[in-house]
């Protein structure tokens, strides 16, 4: 069954004073809501990847998700790091974090590659070709598909070869990074073919510029949580092992639908192969 990661960013943007205790409680709550809305990973992160974002230091990055990481894990939730630093990612582990969410799959920060290793713990690298304010001009491609599935299978060879093991591997297409509207409607069209390389694929899809494609001029942010659902149900049809999703009620519901149509169907299975038993 496909798995839901909630989204919680601590950052200022969200919440408006990062950092303080005012805005980790805050980031606590929030997090215990998706929880309870049935987010079976909480990924918390410290920095904003969106087009035009500007980086921020590692001591400000970790004073905003560590309490939180700590509280949480402290309360047996599965807690995921979205960060490209190996500092973050270490100190993150240390306070219960148990997946490493890199965008970057190790390009970021040359050091992450053999922290992951020895940590030994589940880490998600997603298809990235540069930071947010050159990811636009990055955009290029002449088979979408192909590419990203290449550059995920060099990142593969390279996290390998420093020590990383496949069973920890999480690969991701990367939606909106580096991709425009119609790369990312082209990468949901194949995610099968990332199925190739071996390897769990999971998918972030959720409120981004894209989903606008399908929305009235004007729909706001969270007009994009239907279509955001949307697509959890694509990707749990192409088998993804997780959707990463701001409205974790919706994904859940969605899923939830899945989920009866694929009960039915293995009824239905079953029920003939047990006729076809009973046949004289
Ligand atoms: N997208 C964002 C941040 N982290 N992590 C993974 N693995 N996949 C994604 O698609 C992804 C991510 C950017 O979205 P946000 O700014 O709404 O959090």
């Amino acid at each position: 069954m496909t798995l839901i990661m909630g989204v919680l960013n601590v950052t200022p943007d969200s919440f408006s004073d990062g950092g303080s205790w005012a805005s980790t409680d805050a980031a606590i709550e929030h997090a215990l809501e998706l929880h309870e809305q049935g987010a079976d990973i909480i990924d918390v992160g410290g920095e904003s990847t969106r087009p035009g974002a500007t980086r921020v230091s590692p001591a400000d990055e970790q004073a905003r998700v560590l309490p939180v990481i700590t509280e949480l894990a402290r309360q047996g939730i599965v807690v995921s790091v979205d960060t490209l630093n190996s500092e973050t990612a270490l100190a993150a582990t240390k306070a219960g974090a148990t997946i490493i969410n890199d965008v970057s799959g190790g390009l970021a920060d040359p050091a992450m590659a053999s922290v992951v290793a020895a940590t030994g713990l589940t880490y998600i690298a997603m298809h990235w070709r540069g930071h947010a304010h050159e990811m636009d001009a990055l955009a290029v491609y002449d088979d979408v598909v192909a590419e990203v599935r290449n550059e995920l299978a060099a990142r593969v060879d390279a996290l390998s070869a420093a020590g990383i093991s496949r069973e920890q591997l999480v690969l991701d297409p990367g939606l909106g990074f580096a991709k425009n509207a119609g790369h990312n409607w082209r990468v949901l069209a194949h995610l099968g073919a990332f199925d190739e390389l071996g390897l769990p694929v999971m998918v972030g899809a959720s409120r981004k510029r894209f989903l606008a494609d399908v929305l009235p001029v004007g729909a706001t942010l969270a007009d994009r949580d239907l279509p955001t659902a949307v697509v959890s149900v694509l990707a749990a049809q192409a088998g993804a092992w997780a959707v990463r999703v701001h409205d974790v009620a919706a994904t859940r519901t969605a899923l939830a639908v899945v989920n009866e149509v694929e009960s039915a169907r293995a009824a239905e299975s079953a029920e003939s192969a047990e006729s076809a038993r009973m046949e004289p």
